[in-house]
């Protein structure tokens, strides 16, 4: 039997039609990301654009371009009042804000500088509502998420949402330009035997953390009393996918280089709606002492420390940060 398609999915789950309007609008961003992503060596699209974006980082042509694509394919949503870009410094307000209007927030191009290396990048997206008439603040708990999704360019284009009932997985067919549904309910292992993290960063890091891989690495000699394995692509989007189809967890923590800037992930576009994702697939997602989706963001870029995936490893690694320090 033909796979449903995105739009009978999120109909027969009897979202509200302004709601499918604007996940029908996203999923035309990610097809056009896509293709821009496939065909970047052949228009000359890899490299680095001669432009920093709002994080003091190179931009590349293909950020800049993923956001225009967001911009221009989402701006005439209706109920759609607000877009906080990682490229983009200010809040941009489409209109006067109304309670129930929505707010998109989204990573355009994570992963980016995999690009000229032909590896996975994907987009984050995350949609909240107004709470009432003429309420401008975008700075909103990960917790209030109606929705929250990813779309994946790998050897399939895939997109990943969650909207209140579990997680699907939904691939493009090339042919037709169509996202069908694929995976109609993924969940994550509460075990793991798998941990992600940039390892040459170790001597930055706080204790907890270092305890952990270190455990990790002693393998069946050590008090995990099994091996592991370590896998780091350098793309979140690719790293929260495979952990949600095998298990694992996911680690960039505050560190001695990272820390005056909080992090190096950002709470409201990229780390707030992976934790509303790998929570709803029975995952937990956490700084190590407070769960992401509690946390209130003071300013629209904030940056935070991230852990997250199977249940059993993140509650492991709280336990450690709460362990007093050995004296
Ligand atoms: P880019 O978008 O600049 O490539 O950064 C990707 C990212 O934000 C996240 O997707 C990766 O997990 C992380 O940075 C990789 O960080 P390192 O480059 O320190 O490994």
């Amino acid at each position: 039997m033909t796979a449903i398609t995105l739009r009978r999915h999120l109909t027969d789950a009897g979202h509200d039609s302004d709601l499918i309007f604007l996940l029908e609008d996203i999923a035309s961003a990610c097809r056009s990301t896509a293709y821009e992503v496939r065909n970047g060596p052949l228009k000359g699209n890899l490299g680095v654009a001669d432009s920093i974006n709002v994080q003091g980082e190179d931009q590349k042509p293909l950020d800049i371009i993923a956001n225009d694509i967001f911009v221009s394919t989402c701006a005439n949503s209706p109920r759609l009042a607000a877009l906080v870009s990682e490229e983009i410094e200010e809040v941009v307000w489409l209109k006067e804000p109304k309670k129930g209007d929505y707010m998109l927030f989204f990573d355009p191009l994570d992963g980016s500088s995999n690009l000229d290396t032909n590896l996975s990048v994907g987009t984050i997206f995350s949609i909240m509502q107004i709470e009432e008439d003429g309420n401008r603040n975008v700075l909103r708990r990960g917790a209030d998420q109606l929705v929250a999704g990813y779309a994946l360019y790998g050897p399939a284009t895939m997109m990943v949402l969650a909207a209140g009932r579990g997680v699907q997985g939904f691939t493009l067919h090339q042919g037709t330009g169509i996202f069908r549904l694929t995976q109609p309910s993924m969940s994550i292992p509460e075990t793991t035997n798998e941990f992600a993290i940039n390892t040459a960063r170790r001597r930055f890091w706080d204790q907890p953390i270092r305890d952990y891989v270190d455990d990790c690495l002693a393998g069946t000699e050590g008090p995990r009393g099994k091996d592991f394995n370590m896998r780091w692509v350098a793309s979140m989007v690719a790293e929260v996918h495979r952990v949600l189809m095998r298990g694992g967890v996911f680690l960039y923590p505050l560190d001695d280089k990272n820390r005056a800037a909080g992090g190096r992930l950002r709470l409201l576009y990229e780390v707030a709606p992976m934790a509303k994702i790998i929570e709803a697939a029975g995952g937990a997602a956490s700084t190590g002492t407070e769960r992401i989706l509690d946390l209130v963001p003071t300013e629209p870029h904030q940056r935070v420390a991230t852990i997250l995936g199977s249940r059993e490893e993140v509650a492991l690694l709280e336990q450690m940060h709460r362990k007093p320090a050995e004296a």
